[in-house]
Formats: C-alpha cells, sequence, structure tokens
C-alpha cells in the first residue's frame, strides 16, 4: 500500500509542501525536516503517553521511562510499553474489539478440533493474574556496555509492565469443548495470532512447552486488560497469558492453537527468539547457528532486580539515602532475598522486601544506605528459594541477539 500522509500519498504531500514552500518562500530542507520529525508515543499510538520512548513508528514499539514506571503498582495503558513485531490491520489503538465475531481454532494433535466464537470465553470460569509482562530484549542495550553490542531494540529497563490478565484457563477452553489433545504425543502448543506480516517476512507464531505445569495450569485466554477489554495495540479481544513467560510468548490476538509434537520452525521460534544453553564468546556466534540441540527459547523470566529510586546519573544528597526498586522471576518460587551494594561488590546489605501479591508479581524492596560525596555506585542483585541470582556482569549471558538480560544492576549517582 503507498505511505498515506493526512490522506494523500507520500509524492502527492511533498509535491504540495513544495508548493506551499514555494508560496511562503520556505527553503525545500525546512520542509523536509518538519515532514520527517520524529513522532511522539501519542502520535504512534493514539491515548498513549506522549513521555514514553519511540523505538518504532512503523509496527509502535514504545518503552516506558523508569520515574513513570516505578509510579504505579498496576501499569496503566497509557503508560504500557508495546513490542510489535507485527500488528493487526488497524491495531495501533488503545479502544477494544468486540468478543462477538472473533474466531479461534484449536487445532492439532487432539481428538476434537474446536471453532468457536469468542463471546463463549466470557460464559467460562474466570482466572485473574496480576504479572510482570516484559519483553525477552529488555536491557539489551546494556549487553553494549558489559559486552558486546547486538542488534534489535536497544531497550533500557523499560521493556516491561505490571498488569492484570483475565480469561478462563486454556485447560478449561480445551474441557469445555472436549478437545483432548493426544497425550503424551502434543508436547507443544503454537500460538498465531491474526496480525499479519509486512511483505515477505515470516508470520509470528510461538510454541510453548505444553510439559510445563506451568503453561497446562496457568495458561490463560485473556479477554480482559486491568479490569478492562484488552486495548487492541495489546493484544485485545483474545491474548494467550502465560504467568512467569517472557513477553514474546503471550501472543497477541489469538487465531490459532496448534497441538503439536514439536516446535514450530517458523522464523521467529527459530532463529528468533533463542538463547545459546552454554556460554559463547560475543561476537563469535551468530543467529544461524541456532539449532534445537544447542538452544532454547525465551520461555521462564530470568530472576532479575531493577532499581527504581534513584535513578541512574541522579544527584542526591550525602548521608542516608534511600534506595528502592523491584525484583522478579519466573514465579516458580518466592524472591528470596534482595542484596545492595554500594563498594562495587565487595560487601553487600540486605534490603526490606515487600513480597508482590502473586507469585510473578513485582516483590518489592527497600534500602538505607550511607553515601560520602563524590560519584558512587549502587548495585542491587535479587536471590530466590533455589538460590537463583543475578551474575555480577551481565555480559556473561551475551547471545547473538541480546535476549534475557539479568545482569546485576549498577546504577550511577553523584552525591553532594
Ligand atoms: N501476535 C503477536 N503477539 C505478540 C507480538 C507480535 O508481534 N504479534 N509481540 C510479542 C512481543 S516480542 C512482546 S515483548 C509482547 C509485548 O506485549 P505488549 O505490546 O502488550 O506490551 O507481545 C508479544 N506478542
Ligand atoms: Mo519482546
Amino acid at each position: 500500500m503507498k505511505r498515506q500522509v493526512n490522506g494523500m500519498d507520500r509524492r502527492e504531500f511533498l509535491k504540495r509542501s513544495g508548493a506551499a514552500a514555494a508560496t511562503l518562500g520556505l527553503f525545500p530542507s525546512v520542509m523536509r525536516v518538519r515532514a520527517q520529525a520524529k513522532p511522539t508515543a501519542d502520535q504512534v499510538v493514539k491515548g498513549k503517553d506522549p513521555r514514553l520512548i519511540v523505538h518504532n513508528t512503523k509496527t509502535g514499539v514504545l518503552e516506558t521511562p523508569l520515574d513513570l514506571l516505578r509510579e504505579h503498582e498496576i501499569t496503566p495503558k497509557e503508560i504500557s510499553f508495546i513490542r510489535n513485531n507485527q500488528v493487526l490491520a488497524g491495531g495501533k489503538t488503545l479502544e477494544p474489539l468486540p468478543l462477538k465475531g472473533w474466531t479461534v481454532e484449536i487445532v492439532g494433535l487432539v481428538k476434537r478440533p474446536a471453532k468457536f466464537d469468542a463471546s463463549v470465553l466470557k460464559e467460562l470460569p474466570q482466572h485473574e493474574v496480576l504479572m510482570v509482562l516484559q519483553c525477552s530484549g529488555n536491557g539489551r542495550s546494556f549487553y553494549a556496555k558489559y559486552a558486546k553490542k547486538t542488534s534489535g531494540t536497544q531497550w533500557k529497563h523499560g521493556g516491561m509492565s505490571q498488569t492484570v490478565w483475565k480469561g478462563p484457563r486454556l485447560k478449561d477452553v480445551l474441557e469445555h469443548f472436549k478437545v483432548e489433545p493426544y497425550e503424551p504425543a502434543a508436547r507443544f502448543i503454537t500460538a498465531n495470532g491474526r496480525d499479519e506480516p509486512a511483505g515477505t517476512k515470516p508470520d509470528f507464531e510461538h510454541s510453548l512447552p505444553w510439559t510445563d505445569p506451568f503453561v497446562r495450569e496457568n495458561a490463560i485466554l485473556a479477554i480482559e486488560m486491568n479490569g478492562e477489554p484488552i486495548p487492541v495495540v495489546h493484544g485485545g479481544p483474545v491474548r494467550l497469558i502465560v504467568p512467569g513467560y517472557y513477553g514474546t510468548m503471550n501472543v497477541k490476538w489469538i487465531g490459532t492453537i496448534r497441538f503439536e509434537a514439536h516446535e514450530s520452525y517458523n522464523y521467529n521460534q527459530i532463529p528468533r527468539y533463542r538463547v545459546p544453553i552454554y556460554p559463547v564468546e560475543p561476537g563469535k556466534f551468530s543467529k544461524k547457528d541456532f539449532t534445537f540441540e544447542n538452544s532454547r527459547p525465551n520461555w521462564h523470566q530470568k530472576i532479575k532486580s531493577v532499581i527504581f529510586a534513584p535513578l541512574d546519573g541522579e544527584t542526591v544528597k550525602a548521608g542516608t539515602v534511600k534506595v528502592e526498586g523491584v525484583a522478579w522471576n519466573d514465579g516458580v518460587v518466592p524472591i528470596e532475598q534482595v542484596e545492595i551494594s554500594t563498594d562495587q561488590g565487595k560487601t553487600w546489605s540486605t534490603a526490606k522486601l515487600k513480597p508482590g501479591k502473586s507469585p510473578f508479581a513485582w516483590t518489592y524492596f527497600e534500602a538505607y544506605v550511607a553515601l560520602s560525596p563524590g560519584e558512587r555506585e549502587i548495585w542491587v542483585r535479587a536471590v530466590d528459594k533455589l538460590g537463583r541470582s543475578q551474575p555480577l556482569n551481565g555480559g556473561i549471558h551475551w547471545n547473538p541477539s541480546g535476549y534475557e538480560w539479568n545482569g546485576v544492576d549498577r546504577i550511577k549517582v553523584k552525591v553532594s
């Protein structure tokens, strides 16, 4: 399709603006600058907060700065990050779409394939969950600092939200329609949305392990976000939600779920959205080296913590300084401890914790540290009940596409 600018195509627009420039005696270069000015978030998706960071205007990729994110326990839709590889036609809006008229299919290795109108989902028992939705590329920019830059959106920490999702559990939907996946052959579900790729790119879809109780028991076909019908840009009217899994596995605009014996060979399942299962040397391993054997998909979220206050680069007053932030993991076990260091990891003190309202939510931490005047660093790391923690140098998990950053968060502050 031709690119439209206010209902005109681009050539027509340039012709007319050129004519306008001539009339007004402006230089064409001035007009060009104006035509290319970077749109703000509210211009990319109407209703979004203009303070969001714009990474991509075409499909809509927006990041939430930490000073906005930290203001709410439940991230409002106006400031929730967006990551679209591709987008549902007309989907760059915070408005909802009706359930009625939206068809969902469940097919593959099942006794009875189901095809139903999404309005049925409202009638089944509802399940609600507060959870961290985080892009697996969140924190990617830190690989450049600690190892080697990778391609992809250079997210800081704001490729995440904490949101409430509601809908029937997938297992209840299966039972309702007597779908009966063939066990044990059906080892994966592959979710595909009604969004379509640009040009000849492969369509976006993801496979999740049906053998994981976190998928089997917790997956929901969500029809609400934060107590309202899901805004279309966030995957409405029907989104697969799997608490504890990386954002990318939470497939929007669900059209089809396939039960399968193996992971999809789709480009977005392999080699995209994968990490090597052993350490690789930065720059020496590439995406094309991935096989099903030497890599795994971005499924369970890694344990991670982020400092919300003070913010990196801020100036604080010498003396006792309050440090606050959040920690979370995949929800398999609780966060046990959060530790703070002000001497670059030589000594650590423990922070006070306030557990999240669900196993998949942020655990809040706060600590008081003594800081003397000068340039100081504050480091934070979380440990969970399985003893899982964060590497002092997150660069050790470098991978070709910069996924799953979970290095110790290190910020610099000026103490005056
Ligand atoms: N159908 C579909 N689902 C999708 C995507 C997509 O491009 N298409 N992007 C995924 C990625 S990479 C992320 S991080 C999350 C982002 O969710 P959000 O935009 O609602 O914050 O959606 C996931 N689900
Ligand atoms: Mo993502």
